[in-house]
């Protein structure tokens, strides 16, 4: 991780975009001291910030630090819902929505946050009903409908951790976590609307409580009727609207200690299970509340779109809790992009008059190849401000978002963070900083974060090592559930008093942070370390190339050699020719260490069901290993497909 040139591509990318004046103007954070302010006592930093929720009872100590647990807001009694919720029905904001929801079909709902209080207050009495109590886990596996963010501040509201399972995973993968957390009661749908199919919920749910033993009861919402075919199991299933019909209207909210559990959200760890990533009360609120204010920009008039499902953590932090604790209004769409044409999600800016935008860069990608037409064809003046999450986004995906959808106007955010962190660790704040294409910019007020070697000792600009956090912040993860040695394993071992993130990182002479990707995604080419993402970032630039991935096959000489899957744009024929010239276009940017072994054409790529390329599969297919675990992947045809062509036109 020592090699000082192999960044040199990246920290040449130049171009800088101060933020625009009109929206500097404007922005929630627009005097620089703020950074300073939180260096000076990020503790009080902090602390500001938490008083600006609804507490029922003030903390006494700020933070107790003893390395690796942290516990923020010691002695502070909250409930999220009432701060995503009741303060704001009970206000002036009682009238104003809180949801914007649009089904695939085209059938759309708008919820006031006077409605989202009495239908969380009602599901609240209902989770009591069914005999959950505070620190009971409640599964739930539910399509994009507005009863999705309802169920999880309903548990909120009771003091039921919620562990959700994105909707897209298998009935195995359910079942796993259910069992894993021990959940008493699980919340799902008849199914749920993808590219015009149905998605069968009830059916993988029923599969997965075949061996389930600690659910009691399942709350079944109606979203399809008649076409779902489902059936229910007497004594066990129940119809939301049924037991939502005979429940109380009002539910007094548990008050909730600072650190007492509001989530378990799993996330595939490289080896062995989902890790069980554990967030608690007042910090991750806190965390995601200042987040959402200052990066995002929130003001009370912004129709606000975060695109991820709730089923990730994006959905979690920047779908429900952050924006509903600032009283916003956001936009929430059940299906495909692409569905029932490619500017759907256009169609919706244009509809909404949505004016923050947060999506991730495989996304972008995605409307980079269909072109240009979609987007143009809307009216998409009303966009003030975009986001970028999930995956180091590469200058040229930047800069068609910033230029085709934000049309030079609009500042954009890339965010780095991860489901254990909670929120957002390094972004620019939009008003203050100047962005640079592919670069998440600075750590947020108050985080200290930092780039080391394998001593733990700081690498100066330009040196590529591993991301780090330096002190606690608000929302991170406390613990794995039921396995802290884990915990520590996985992110205190490395450095014993400082986060480890899992990603490479470097930074440039300004003190921007550039991703690199996780560590595992550097290549070791003859004893050169070369970043994955920095070949794909080379390859997009190529007129023909829509997206690309690589990954390091194992070398006799070299010890790994890069290889590249390549999907070309429309317009574009994948020949020999074609293999060969992107060949010669990478080592001409990169250099001759750079030039990949491989070019492997494909009409698609393994991604997970977040959008995230599963190299970890394309170096197996590469390598000709028998395949490890695919049940996270969106799509498993796209492996066997590849599968065959590496075996077969190898160019
Ligand atoms: C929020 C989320 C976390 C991993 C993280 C990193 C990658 C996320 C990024 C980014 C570069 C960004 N990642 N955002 N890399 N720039 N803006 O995605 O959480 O699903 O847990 O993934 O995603 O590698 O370590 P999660």
């Amino acid at each position: 991780m020592t090699d000082p040139t192999a960044d040199q591509a990246l920290l040449e990318e130049k171009r800088l975009f101060p933020p625009p004046p009109e929206f500097a103007a404007q922005a929630n954070a627009r005097d620089p001291e703020i950074y300073a302010r939180a260096e000076s006592d990020f503790e009080a930093f902090w602390a500001g910030l938490a008083e600006e929720l609804e507490w029922f009872e003030k903390w006494h100590t700020t933070l107790e630090w003893t390395p690796p647990h942290a516990k923020w807001f010691l002695g502070g009694k909250l409930n999220i819902s009432v701060n995503c919720v009741d303060r704001h029905a009970k206000g002036s904001r009682k009238d104003k929505p809180a949801i914007l929801w649009e089904g695939e079909p085209g059938d759309v709902r708008t919820l006031t946050y006077e409605d989202l209080y009495r239908e969380v207050n009602r599901f609240a009495n209902v989770l009591r009903g069914l005999g959950v109590q505070k620190g009971d886990r409640v599964a739930i596996y539910m399509p994009m409908v507005p009863e999705l963010p309802i169920a999880l501040l309903a548990c909120a509201r009771v003091g039921a951790p919620h562990s959700v399972v994105f909707g897209g995973f298998s009935a195995e993968s359910l079942r796993e976590r259910i069992n894993h957390c021990g959940a008493k009661v699980l919340v799902t749908a008849d199914g749920g609307w993808r590219r015009g199919g149905v998605v069968p919920l009830k059916k993988w749910a029923d599969e997965a409580l075949e061996d389930a033993p600690t659910i009691e009861s399942v709350v079944v919402y109606e979203r399809i009727g008649e076409r779902a075919h489902i059936s229910m199991k007497e004594g066990r299933d129940y119809w939301w609207h049924e037991l939502m019909e005979k429940a109380e209207p009002e539910c007094a909210p548990e008050p909730m200690d600072s650190e007492d559990i509001l989530f378990i959200l799993y996330t595939s760890g490289s080896t062995g299970k989902p890790k069980g990533i554990q967030h608690t009360t007042g910090g991750y609120l806190t965390g995601v509340y200042a987040t959402t204010k200052y990066v995002f920009d929130l003001k009370e008039d912004d129709i606000y779109w975060c695109t991820a499902d709730i089923g990730w953590v994006t959905g979690h932090s920047y779908i429900v809790y952050g924006p509903l604790a600032n009283g916003a209004t956001c936009v929430m769409y059940e299906g495909a992009p692409d569905t029932p044409e490619r500017d759907r999600f256009w169609k919706i800016v244009e509809k909404y008059r949505v004016t923050i935008f947060y999506t991730a860069p495989t996304a972008i990608r995605t409307f980079m190849k269909w072109g240009d037409k979609f987007p143009n064809s809307c009216d998409l003046s009303s966009l003030r401000l975009l986001g970028s999450v999930g995956e180091p986004i590469n200058p040229e995906a930047w800069i068609w978002y910033s230029s085709t959808i934000g049309k030079n106007r609009c500042p954009v955010v890339d965010t780095w963070w991860q489901t254990e962190t909670g929120h957002i660790l390094i972004s620019p704040l939009p008003g203050l900083i100047a962005t640079k294409p592919g670069s998440a910019t600075k750590p947020f007020p108050g985080i200290l974060a930092d780039v080391v070697n394998d001593q733990g000792e700081s690498m100066p600009p330009g040196r590529k090592g591993y991301l780090v956090i330096r002190r606690p912040w608000p929302g991170m993860l406390r613990t794995l559930w039921m396995d802290d040695d884990r915990y520590r394993q996985v992110y205190w071992s490395r450095f014993k008093t400082m986060y480890f993130t899992g990603d490479g990182a470097v930074r440039d002479e300004d003190g921007y942070f550039w991703l690199m990707g996780r560590v595992d995604d550097v290549m070791l080419v003859a004893g050169h370390n070369i970043s994955t993402m920095e070949l794909e970032s080379a390859l997009v630039e190529h007129p023909a190339v829509a997206e690309a991935a690589v990954i390091g096959r194992k070398h006799e000489i070299k010890g790994q050699a890069p290889a590249a899957f390549v999907i070309v744009r429309e317009g574009y024929v994948p020949t020999e020719h074609l293999a060969f010239e992107l060949k010669n276009f990478v080592a001409h940017k990169l250099g001759a260490i750079c030039r990949p072994d491989d070019i492997i054409f494909t009409a698609d790529l393994p991604k997970t069901r977040s959008g995230k390329i599963m190299r970890r599969l394309l170096r197996d297919i590469a390598e000709g290993r028998v395949l490890g675990d695919t049940t996270t992947l969106a799509d498993p045809g796209v492996v066997a497909s590849l599968k065959e062509k590496y075996a077969g036109d190898e160019t």
